[in-house]
């Protein structure tokens, strides 16, 4: 497992390379172009640039997360065909250049939801929470807004501000989408970029829906074990694999998530860790790495990571905002990098355990 660290750029992050580098242990980062709209042609100099940068301060692109998808391709317009051609052109483009991990997800409208972003703890430290309840009372269209109020003033991945600015037109173009179309609609998707990714070897691994179920009535597809093995099947290329994402999957306490990594061999591409704690059905706070501080096992998690034989990007996920540090919400220097040493040591008793 090589352990990486997401990095939102230069302009964007709080967080500075020089500073992710002396990290014990940590080798590699995650990044995208972050001012590149959904469905754009990447510039293959902004990827060469973004590249150099990441090397310069001794550290390695590992992947990309996100190259967003185009909602007329989730939805199957007459475009998609175009926005599918520039993702292929992108995806080449990647691939001559020596990266080959792809992050996405399918999820309509939104991207990960929460309702609070600075829950307070008893410590002190503040973490993001989700309560489904509080979520309902929240008009679709002013969930844009609220997040972003909500961010301190941050840019938030997935929540940038052009797709705010287009939510009533997203939400009519996803009137009579269901599950099924919207399946279908990826599947064709993936099956379409399938070749582009056999040439240049890149992995493209989808991010389990954030939390793991339909969101103000939109379908979402990529809940659990059942869904990810019928998309895994339907485009059985080794090509078309998953972000393994701990936190995500556990927003649905009943998924067994060793379990299901388990039966993912050879399909996982990358992996989100993280820990949750549970407090009712529909409300959870994403807890520190540490198992005990919330309703994880982390140990069970990388074990089964392990036994899959699972050699790809591993990243903490949304850290606590702790010591007063000022960032984006979730991730922070701080409490990524105590989640990075705990995952770390983790892996070191399990492989010196095996090895011995
Ligand atoms: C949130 C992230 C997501 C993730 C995308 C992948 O912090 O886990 O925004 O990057 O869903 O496309």
């Amino acid at each position: 497992m090589k352990m990486s660290m997401r990095w939102f750029g230069e302009a964007q992050d709080t967080v500075k390379l020089w500073q992710i580098r002396q990290i014990p242990g940590l080798v590699g980062i995650i990044s995208t172009l972050y001012d590149a709209l959904p469905g754009q042609d990447w510039p293959e100099e902004r990827i060469k640039a973004l590249k150099h940068q990441v090397e310069e301060a001794g550290l390695k692109l590992l992947g990309i997360e996100s190259v967003n998808v185009h909602d007329d391709i989730k939805v199957g317009a007459g475009s998609r065909d175009q926005y599918i051609e520039n993702y292929i052109r992108t995806i080449e483009k990647l691939g001559r250049n020596d990266i080959h991990l792809v992050c996405y997800n399918f999820m309509p409208v939104f991207d990960w939801v929460r309702s609070d972003l600075f829950k307070v703890r008893e410590d002190g430290a503040t973490v993001f929470y989700y309560d489904q309840a509080q979520i309902d009372q929240i008009v679709p269209e002013k969930m844009f807004e609220q997040m972003g109020k909500n961010s301190g003033g941050y840019l938030l991945p997935g929540w940038e501000p052009e797709r705010m600015a287009n939510i009533k037109r997203l939400f009519e173009l996803y009137q009579g989408i269901d599950e099924t179309k919207l399946f279908d609609n990826l599947v064709y998707f993936l099956k379409a970029i399938m070749p582009v990714c056999d040439k240049y070897d890149v992995n493209m691994a989808i991010h389990i829906d954030d939390p793991a179920w339909s969101v103000f009535g939109l379908p979402r597809i990529v809940t659990g074990l059942d869904p990810i093995q019928k998309l895994l099947k339907a485009v059985d290329n080794p090509h078309n694999g998953v972000t393994l994402c701990s936190g995500s999957l556990s927003s649905k306490p009943d998924n067994d998530i060793p379990a299901i990594i388990r039966s993912l061999k050879g399909r996982v591409h990358f992996a989100h860790l993280r820990n949750t704690k549970h407090h009712a059905p529909g409300v959870f706070e994403e807890a520190a790495h540490y198992s005990k501080d919330g309703s994880l096992d982390m140990v069970e998690i990388i074990k089964a990571l392990l036994d899959i034989g699972f050699d790809g990007p591993v990243r903490p996920d949304h850290g606590r905002a702790i010591w007063g540090e000022q960032s984006l919400p979730g991730y922070g220097l701080y409490d990524r990098a105590l989640g990075v040493q705990y995952l770390l040591g983790i892996y070191d008793a399990l492989t010196h355990h095996m090895e011995g």
